[in-house]
C-alpha cells in the first residue's frame, strides 16, 4: 500500500482527478458545483460510497486551511445529501476520511469514506 506524502503538492494526474475529469470511468451517485460521489471499487460495506470536493486537495488537512467557506458549506452539504439519498440515516452510517501516512490514505485527492446499508464492524477502510 502506497499513502500519501502531505509534504508533497496535489498531483493532478491522482486516479480522483482523472475520474472528476471523465477521463476513468465510475459509478457515480451524485454532482453538483462543489461534490462528485461514486461507489468505491472495493467496497467495504453493503455501501460504501466515496465524496470528493471538485476542488484540488489533497486531504481534509489541505481543504480545512484553503477552501472557501462555500467549498466547505458545499462539500459537507452534499456529503449529507448522498446519505440521505441513499436512505442511511434512518438505521445510521459512519463517515471516515484517511488523512496522510498515519491516516493510512492512499488516493491524494481528498475524500470521505461513506458506509452504510447494514451493520458495521469496529473500523473500515
Ligand atoms: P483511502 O485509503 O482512504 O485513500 O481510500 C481510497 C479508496 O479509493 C479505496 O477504498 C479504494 C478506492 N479507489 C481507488 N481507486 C479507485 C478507482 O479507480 N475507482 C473507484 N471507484 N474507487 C477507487
Amino acid at each position: 500500500m502506497t499513502t500519501v506524502d502531505p509534504s508533497k503538492p496535489y498531483d493532478p494526474d491522482n486516479i480522483f482527478a482523472k475520474i472528476l475529469r471523465g477521463e476513468v470511468p465510475c459509478n457515480k451517485v451524485y454532482e453538483d458545483d462543489h461534490a462528485f460521489a461514486f461507489h468505491d471499487i472495493n467496497p467495504q460495506a453493503p455501501v460504501h460510497i466515496l465524496v470528493i470536493p471538485k476542488g484540488e486537495y489533497v486531504s481534509w488537512d489541505d481543504f480545512s486551511a484553503k477552501a472557501s467557506d462555500a467549498e466547505m458549506a458545499g462539500f459537507v452539504k452534499a456529503v449529507g445529501h448522498v446519505a440521505r439519498e441513499q436512505g442511511l440515516p434512518v438505521r445510521g452510517y459512519r463517515l471516515l476520511a484517511n488523512i496522510g501516512r498515519n491516516g493510512g490514505q492512499e488516493v491524494p485527492h481528498l475524500h470521505v469514506h461513506l458506509f452504510g446499508g447494514g451493520p458495521l464492524g469496529p473500523m473500515l477502510a
